[in-house]
């Protein structure tokens, strides 16, 4: 087995279930010589049933994090690629990140889904239950795995996110993000709960479940019910995030 496929094999146990390459042309400021990128996402509930289990036996890596997902994932990483040469660099999609990459187009570079109404990238087994975790960025030339075959989704389909949307979000049929923040500032109707998301039929049956899908769209509260599942009482941090306000125009927000 080559190292890409033992670390994807070794990461799709611990819940980073989906994988891809995509070319590494133009990420030089990333890796210098930059070739290609290994990106591992996690689809449906397999990264937080995962982490779910690994805090129920390890409480303190709830209490001691701000952001248990992000370092569930640098310790499964860790493992998975404990030294890495200096021809890799790993770069995890998250909340303070090693460097900012933008995810979705290189996760679409990867043939890890489609672009969709909802702004998400749309897995072909998990819809829009893709969430996208790390690239390991490497000046080995590999086979890009991408683009995804088959037709978008969204091209036959009447629009069932927009439709559901109780924000009026979409402009002409495209998800507005500021739209969409801006909603959650005048309204409670999506705390917690994006009714857009949840109405599209690709990979429904790999919906998150009511508990994570809180978690990622209110971490704050969210964080709180994920203690109180879990029976662990001392948790003394602050969920943090989405910031939706800081993404809402100031006159959408009146709207
Ligand atoms: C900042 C951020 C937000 C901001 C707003 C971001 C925005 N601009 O849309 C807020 C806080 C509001 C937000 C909300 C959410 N986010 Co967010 N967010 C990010 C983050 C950290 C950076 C995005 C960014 O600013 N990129 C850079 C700017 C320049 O890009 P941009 O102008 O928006 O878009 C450019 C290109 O990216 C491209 N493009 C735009 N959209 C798309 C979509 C596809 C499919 C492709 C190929 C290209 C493409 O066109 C633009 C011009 O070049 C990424 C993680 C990451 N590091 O990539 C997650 C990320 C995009 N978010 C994600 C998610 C799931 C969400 C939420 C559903 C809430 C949640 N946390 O669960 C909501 C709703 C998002 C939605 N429906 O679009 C996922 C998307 C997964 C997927 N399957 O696509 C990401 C990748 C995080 C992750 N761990 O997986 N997010
Ligand atoms: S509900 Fe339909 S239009 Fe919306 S993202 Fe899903 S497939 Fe695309
Ligand atoms: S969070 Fe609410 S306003 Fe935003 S897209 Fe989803 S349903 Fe629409």
């Amino acid at each position: 087995m080559n190292w890409v496929d033992e670390i994807c094999t070794t990461l799709g146990a611990a819940g980073l279930n989906v994988a891809g390459i995509a070319s590494g042309h133009g990420l030089d400021h990333i890796l210098p010589g930059c070739r290609s990128v290994v990106v591992l996402a996690s689809g449906g509930t397999a990264l937080w049933e995962a982490m779910c289990a690994d805090l129920s036996a390890h409480p303190a890596h709830l209490t001691d994090e701000d952001h248990p997902l992000d370092a569930f994932v640098a310790r499964a990483i860790a493992a998975a690629d404990p030294n890495p040469p200096p021809s890799r660099r790993w770069v995890r999609c998250a909340a303070q990140p090693e460097a900012f990459v933008d995810f979705r187009p290189l996760a679409h570079g990867a043939g890890m889904g489609w672009t969709s109404r909802l702004g998400l990238l749309l897995n072909p087994e998990f819809g829009p239950w893709l969430g996208l975790r790390a690239a390991c960025f490497t000046t080995e030339v590999l086979p890009v795995s991408g683009p995804v075959v088959g037709k978008n989704p969204c091209d036959a389909c009447p629009g069932h996110c927009a439709t559901a949307c109780p924000g009026a979000a979409f402009v002409e049929g495209r998800l507005s993000i500021q739209k969409c923040a801006a909603f959650h500032v005048r309204s409670d109707a999506c705390h917690g709960r994006c009714h857009a998301r949840l109405a599209c039929p690709v990979g429904s049956t790999h919906r998150h479940g009511p508990l994570q899908h809180h978690y990622h769209n209110a971490r704050a509260d969210g964080r709180r019910r994920l203690a109180a599942a879990l029976k662990i009482t001392k948790d003394s941090r602050h969920g943090v995030g989405p910031h939706w306000a800081q993404w809402a125009s100031a006159d959408e927000s009146k709207a």
